[in-house]
């Protein structure tokens, strides 16, 4: 039993006959000591601005207990000694207007001593002025898409739990649907601002241990920011019910010193510019169609089959087939298909995948998904193709 229980557990039992203020309001002031260690409470977390945020809590908390055991204990009092069979009259008293302004003026005063400090919590979460680094966060279903605005790196952040775990083919691990293939990496000791908005549905990134949770709205964006204190990891997830995957989105930052960050930054970007310039090449090859179909396939499992389900039967009513498909298998439909893949399907959970795989990855998948399940149409697209359909020739506007 907790021991927050076990103290009510314990405290419930001292005079059964009477309510013992006293032994209450001795367990309020000692559990504030114990209140961090209980696990559903909220965490301190790792930043100046989520202390102030856990002590606003707890202050209001204390006050809020202090107010029930007045309010009830007063009631409970009233209801023991004045009862009928002892006897109690009544009091025939009316429109008093002492009580009257004692009662409306002692509510206004804790009203404003718990305004006071939550105001100025606010007012300090809100401030996102003078920010060292700002990263643009991007929700999407189902993971999320960080760019550092003053670096060129960007990347998309998924699940990494495996398939096996979540069917309990394997055991959990201790970060289970807290863990992903690229982290947000953020120095120590400097002001991050966040921008946050989405490609699709709202989605929230919510960090408890930084005490940041902001919506992600599409067509908007919103701020907010944190100075993390200590180096380590820190996990997260999406608070905002975004769909079928919502609970596989979660959000893990690597907190780095500031040294380490700036050399991990540089390596990252470097790595990038390296990769884009070696997707090009690749872009200039010819796949065959085993080529594709095997590479078409990992990408498919890893992005698609989520919704259109491994073997391309989608979920009736929810998310079409691929299998059998007009779009996946008639002629007239391939530049259609492509379309869709590229840019989403509008009112639809389709995303758009062309900002997130590279081109050669999204010919593979189309060439998949139009040869895989007896669709066998023997089309073979080329990154080629996919390049200038994402990149089109601008007409020259001089003319
Ligand atoms: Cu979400």
């Amino acid at each position: 039993m907790p021991a927050i229980f076990s103290n009510v557990h314990r405290e419930c039992n001292v005079g059964k006959n009477a309510i013992n203020h006293g032994a209450w309001m001795v367990w309020l002031a000692s559990s504030s000591v114990s209140a961090n260690d209980i696990t559903f409470n909220m965490t301190r977390g790792a930043t100046a601005i989520s202390q102030q945020v856990y002590d606003l809590h707890m202050t209001i908390f204390y006050i809020c207990c202090a107010i029930g055991l007045i309010v009830f204990g007063a009631m409970l009092w009233s209801i023991v000694h004045h009862r009928k069979s002892r006897g109690a009259k009544a009091a025939q008293f009316h429109e008093s207007t002492r009580i009257e302004l004692l009662w409306t003026a002692i509510p206004v005063l804790i009203l404003v001593a718990m305004a006071a400090p939550a105001t100025s919590t606010l007012l300090k979460m809100e401030d996102t002025s003078k920010a060292d680094l700002t990263v643009l966060i991007t929700g999407s279903q189902w993971k999320w898409h960080y760019k550092y605005l003053e670096h060129p790196v960007e990347f998309y952040s998924l699940l990494a739990t495996s398939k096996k775990q979540i069917s309990g083919d394997e055991p959990k691990s201790g970060t289970y649907l807290l863990e992903v293939d690229q982290p947000l990496v953020l120095p120590v000791g400097k002001k991050i601002r966040f921008l946050m908005t989405s490609d699709d549905v709202i989605h929230s990134w919510w960090v408890p241990a930084f005490a940041v949770k902001k919506d992600a709205n599409p067509g908007y964006i919103n701020e907010s920011w944190t100075r993390i204190d200590k180096a380590g990891t820190y996990r997260g997830q999406c608070a905002e019910l975004c769909g079928k995957d919502h609970g596989f989105m979660p959000i893990v930052v690597v907190a780095k010193p500031a040294g380490e960050f700036d050399g991990w930054i540089a390596k990252t970007a470097a790595d990038q510019a390296a990769a884009k310039a070696q997707q090009q090449d690749l872009a200039s090859q010819t796949m065959t169609l085993p080529q594709a179909m095997e590479l078409g396939e990992k990408v498919f499992l890893g992005h698609c089959a989520a919704c259109h389900q491994p073997a391309g039967t989608g979920l009736p009513g929810i998310f079409p087939a691929l299998k059998g498909s007009k779009v996946a298998t008639l002629p007239e439909h391939r530049a259609q298909h492509l379309d869709i893949v590229l840019h989403g399907k509008s009112g639809t959970a389709m995303q758009p995948f062309g900002k997130q795989l590279t081109a050669q990855e999204l010919a593979a998948v189309v060439t998949y998904e139009r040869n895989a399940w007896d669709n066998k149409t023997g089309d073979v697209i080329q990154a080629a193709e996919v390049q200038s359909l994402l990149n089109p020739v601008e007409p020259n506007k001089d003319k």
